[in-house]
């Protein structure tokens, strides 16, 4: 970023700018979070102002050679005084679980239809693809006022997508697919920074996430050069690893269709049933043993090791895309 002072927006979000404690609110779940920060804080100080604040009055009370009243407290006062503690206190954290453990969970489900872009990490730097195929690096480019859901993993280590106006921060892991979503609410170009600490160059691993208008997001997308988009990605890839042999609908061997399956309840031949989310096609096809479907051989071999993170990715945006009826 060029801009004077780096980090914090264009425009937009003055409300907190006058003091830089924290960056601008730039989401509609920033606030929340805020808020929670703020009350833990208050929370924090006041305890902590209580008790310095006893110590010193204590301490020069009841220094040496003072005359002040010394001995046991009458037992009821001492009683009332631990039992009101206790109340205050547990109320308070209670209070502050139920409130934090709610706003957690909406930050975990993220609003069906939300925009979803997938994202690769690798060390040291951040990859983006948007639906239609569109592909960037280090940068995204977003519409404000619309749910973002991001599918993120990583081709090496630990990563930590982190963007510190939109206060959401989620690791993103090799092997396993982690999803972070938020509504951007000012447009504006804010920090994007890993927040885990992957190797040499980890303070270099960031950019820029750039909130636009709806209609600039939208003539900017279509602007891109677009590659295919992932799903037909994915169906390259399902014909070239020979998925198709088994999986097709003509196909003589033994093996589940695959269209409709994802969302749905599968029952396995060990007696559990699970859910066909993306965690469960990517164990399905690189570890096929662990989950085997009731009433089929395991038979199908791992592509562990054959099949990378991205083409991964694609493959399964394609088995999302088919649709029941398009048995093949
Ligand atoms: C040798 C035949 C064969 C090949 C090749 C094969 N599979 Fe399979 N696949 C099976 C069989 C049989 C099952 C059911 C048993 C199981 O769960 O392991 C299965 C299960 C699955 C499931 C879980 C299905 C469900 O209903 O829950 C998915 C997803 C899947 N395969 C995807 C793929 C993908 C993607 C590829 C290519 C990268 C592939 N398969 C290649 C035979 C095959
Ligand atoms: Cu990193």
């Amino acid at each position: 970023m060029n801009d004077a002072s780096p980090g914090w927006p264009v425009h937009g979000a003055a409300l907190t700018s006058w003091v830089r404690l924290w960056p601008p609110a730039a989401s509609a779940q920033a606030g929340t979070v805020d808020g929670i920060f703020v009350a833990l804080l208050v929370f924090c100080g006041a305890i902590f102002l209580l008790v310095v604040g006893l110590l010193v009055v204590f301490s020069i009370r009841y220094r040496r050679g003072s005359r002040a009243k010394r001995g046991m407290l009458p037992e009821v006062l001492t009683r009332d005084i631990e039992i009101g503690w206790y109340a205050v206190v547990t109320f308070l954290a209670v209070f502050m679980f139920g409130w934090a453990g709610a706003t957690q969970l909406t930050l975990d489900a993220p609003p069906p239809g939300a925009l979803e872009i997938h994202v690769v990490a690798k060390q040291w730097m951040w990859k983006a693809e948007h639906p239609n195929g569109a592909r960037e690096i280090n940068e995204l480019h977003i519409p404000r006022g619309e749910p973002v859901r991001l599918v993120m993993t990583s081709q090496d280590v630990i990563h930590s997508f982190f963007v510190p106006a939109f206060r959401r921060k989620q690791d993103v892991l090799p092997g396993r697919f982690t999803e972070m979503w938020f509504t951007p609410t000012e447009e504006g170009e804010f920090h994007l920074l890993c927040a885990e600490f992957c190797g040499t160059s980890h303070a270099r691993m960031g950019g820029r996430v750039v909130v636009m208008a709806p209609e600039a997001y939208a003539a900017w997308v279509a602007a891109q050069p677009q590659g295919d988009t992932l799903a037909r990605q994915g169906e390259a890839l399902f014909n070239a690893y020979g998925c198709s042999g088994c999986h097709a609908t003509s196909s003589s061997v033994h093996a589940p269709r695959l269209a409709g399956l994802y969302g749905r309840p599968v029952q396995l031949a060990d007696g559990r049933t699970v859910r066909a989310d993306d965690a469960y096609l990517r164990d399905s096809i690189l570890q096929p043993r662990r989950d085997v479907v009731a009433g089929f051989q395991p038979i199908m071999p791992s592509f562990a090791g054959v099949i990378d993170d991205g083409e991964l990715q694609a493959i399964i945006a394609y088995l999302r895309s088919l649709r029941p009826e398009e048995a093949r």
